[in-house]
């Protein structure tokens, strides 16, 4: 016997035998109660992350524990295996983004087998292989053909010097990541999801799932469902010129806070409504300026960081409560394509209104209040967030009512006047799946000039993507390969064109989570019997970077494929673990004027006080001093990564999982 413990003889004979034996490989088996435990496929990046390292331990205690306990217990893994990531990997290194992501995963693999997880191996894939994504395209057709999939114009960022298409992440401070050319915004037509049919459905069904209230609360936040009024303002008489149509008449907006309506000191309008196009014929400054705002990014995350602008229409709308002239802006904070791409605005009671009056001099009007308060601004706008206790004032006839009874009455009074009505809206968009991207799910249209985008038929499934090609990041190398996009047409047989666009990634994490359950079957996208064995993850385990999108997505797939039959259940995740982060301290040096340099723990002695809490460090390589910045998240812009490999090595997978727990 060994005097120290040896992981490197130990563990590798565990797993062997655990291997040989198959003890976790598993069948449909209705002796036993079944436990379905899903962790977040990775993406194969190039090697295992400790955030992978903590995710897939956390699972695998779980089905361990359930498997101890009697379960029958399913674990799978698999790759997430499409995305930008194999592209970039390809124009850095010259190598094919296939070859490059097989690669990865056998690396991955290997890592993650020696980690001695629990996991049925026999059902791995990969989601860039025609076994997967046919079935992927067999569902797009069905759902084209069904009108949940339709296609439509969308805004993209177009680099003009690399002839491409960009990501938002791609465009870095308005010019390309690469070509460093300023980004210009085009219309191209774009595959759609009918997701915002589901807002109702998504929005009730978070009701029954044992997650955590928070990614709830991020969902419903992400649906954004409101109940408020359309609110129509009548264009003042000398306000028209330009203007014809309904755009002549009333200028329309829509507003959850119909209370507030006596308190509207202006109305904005996005930069592309007409009103803003009529009033700028003579005046090039709101010309110049109307150019400006429609240049800038649409991205979400921009608009809320973005300084709010505005310039003055001259042009007057009335408010139909008290016939006061309201002056028309153009703000661009106000979207064109969201709602009616204008809004009225209350200063005394919303703080981007306020924020904004203050800037312009603009009237800032109170009207609601609470008693014996005084009328400071910031109280104000507590009040108009709480709804509670809270009364109109300055608001004539509806002045002493509280919130809902104001809210009824004035939105009554807007619909005897024909100027307004109830209305429910959703902040969740349709979700938009065509990418200008080569390596990715092909999506199975074929353009004729005669029938239109005609669905590739079933037997003709599936449209493989060829997997010899090396991008240079100019274009899109599909729509440069004649062998790839000639075709003839299925309906009419004349020589047509193949759709040279691929699918979000997101679409094949959408349903991996049922693949797992029969990953062989060879007749649709799951066997019927290994669902209704299976029904879905009883728990799953991810990151909270996916919050929003994917388990929505994953959420929506779930319900469209119940609503063809594929599945009997509604939702894909019964219950869910978000892991927290994985942190490591940091250090650095800041050269005079210079950045920021960051050096990984590895290549740092750090001497430490008697509680053990670090006091000073030196850089290995010259025995000089870095500063000791704070514990952070381990990511490569700080670089404080661990490598896992390297603890595996020096320590085994059991310390490793343990020290992660
Ligand atoms: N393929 C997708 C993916 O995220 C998942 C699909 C289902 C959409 C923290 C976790 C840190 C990650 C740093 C680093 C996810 C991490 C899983 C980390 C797979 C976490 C990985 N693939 N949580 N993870 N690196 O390969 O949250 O503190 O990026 O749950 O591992 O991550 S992935
Ligand atoms: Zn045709």
């Amino acid at each position: 016997m060994q005097e120290h413990y040896q992981p490197s003889a130990v563990e590798p004979a565990a797993q062997t035998k655990w291997a040989e034996a198959r003890i976790f490989n598993v069948a449909e088996d209705t002796s036993k109660p079944k436990y379905y435990c899903l962790s977040m496929f990775p993406y194969p990046s190039g090697k295992l992350h400790m955030g992978h390292v903590r995710n897939y331990t956390i699972g695998d205690v779980r089905s361990r524990f359930k498997l101890l306990n009697g379960f029958n217990v399913l674990q799978p893994m698999g790759w997430d295996a499409f995305g930008m990531p194999a592209e970039n990997a390809a124009i850095d290194r010259k190598v094919a983004p296939a070859k490059w992501t097989y690669e990865n995963i056998a690396y991955m693999r290997n890592q993650l087998k020696s980690l001695g997880f629990a996991i049925d191996w026999e059902r791995e894939f990969a989601t860039c292989t025609p076994e997967y994504y046919r079935w992927e395209q067999l569902f797009f057709t069905k759902l084209f053909q069904k009108g949940v999939i339709y296609r439509k114009n969308g805004t993209v960022n177009w680099d003009p010097v690399d002839q491409t298409v960009l990501a938002n992440e791609q465009v870095i401070d308005g010019r390309g990541w690469r070509s460093g050319a300023l980004v210009e915004k085009r219309e191209i037509p774009m595959y759609y999801f009918k997701i915002t049919d589901y807002a109702e459905q998504l929005l009730n069904d978070l009701e029954d799932l044992d997650w955590p209230e928070q990614v709830k609360t991020m969902q419903r936040n992400w649906i954004g469902k409101s109940r408020g009024m359309q609110v129509r303002f009548a264009v003042a008489e000398d306000s028209k010129a330009g203007l014809s149509g309904d755009y002549a008449e009333f200028l329309q907006v829509y507003t959850t806070r119909p209370d507030t309506l006596m308190g509207a000191t202006y109305v904005a309008v996005a930069a592309e409504h007409p009103l803003a196009a009529a009033a700028a014929e003579a005046n090039p400054g709101l010309q110049a300026f109307i150019t400006e705002c429609k240049a800038g990014s649409v991205a979400e995350a921009d608009m809320a960081v973005m300084e709010k602008k505005g310039m003055p229409t001259g042009r007057y709308v009335v408010n139909p409560l008290n016939g006061e002239r309201l002056e028309v802006w153009v703000a661009n904070y106000v979207l064109w394509g969201y709602g009616d791409g204008a809004v009225m605005a209350v200063p005394a009671h919303d703080e981007r209104d306020f924020e904004f009056a203050n800037k312009y001099g603009l009237p800032v009007k109170q009207v609601i209040g609470q008693d014996g308060q005084s009328f400071d601004p910031r109280e104000w706008q507590e009040w108009y967030g709480s709804k509670e206790n809270t009364r109109l004032v300055n608001s004539g006839e509806f002045d002493g009512l509280d919130f809902q009874t104001a809210f009824d009455k004035i939105g009554a009074k807007l619909q005897s006047l024909n100027a307004g009505e109830p209305k429910t809206q959703y902040r969740l968009r349709d979700w938009g799946v065509s990418r200008q991207r080569y390596w990715g799910c092909p999506i199975p249209i074929i353009h004729c000039e005669s029938c239109g985008d005609v669905p590739v038929p079933e037997q003709d499934l599936p449209v493989v993507l060829p997997e010899n090609v090396v991008p240079d990041g100019s274009g899109s190398p599909l729509a440069k390969m004649p062998e790839f996009y000639q075709t003839v047409c299925p309906c009419c047989g004349k020589p047509a064109k193949r759709e040279t666009d691929t699918m979000d990634t997101f679409m094949e994490s959408s349903w991996y989570q049922f693949r797992y359950m029969s990953p062989k079957f060879s007749d649709g996208m799951v066997a019927p019997a290994a669902q209704a064995y299976w029904q879905q993850a009883d728990q799953y385990i991810g990151g909270i970077e996916h919050a929003i999108l994917h388990l929505l997505y994953a959420r929506f797939f779930t319900k469209l494929m119940h609503e063809e039959g594929i599945v009997g259940v509604k939702e894909p995740f019964q219950s869910l673990l978000t892991q927290g982060m994985v942190l490591q301290a940091t250090y650095y040096r800041e050269p005079d004027g210079g950045k920021k340099q960051w050096f990984n723990p590895a290549e740092v002695d750090v001497q430490t006080d008697e509680k053990g809490r670090p006091v000073a460090a030196v850089l290995r390589a010259d025995g000089l001093p870095v500063t000791i910045g704070g514990v952070e998240k381990m990511s490569k812009s700080k670089n404080n990564g661990v490598d896992p490999q390297q603890i595996i090595d020096a320590y085994g997978a059991d310390t490793a999982r343990l020290f992660m727990m």
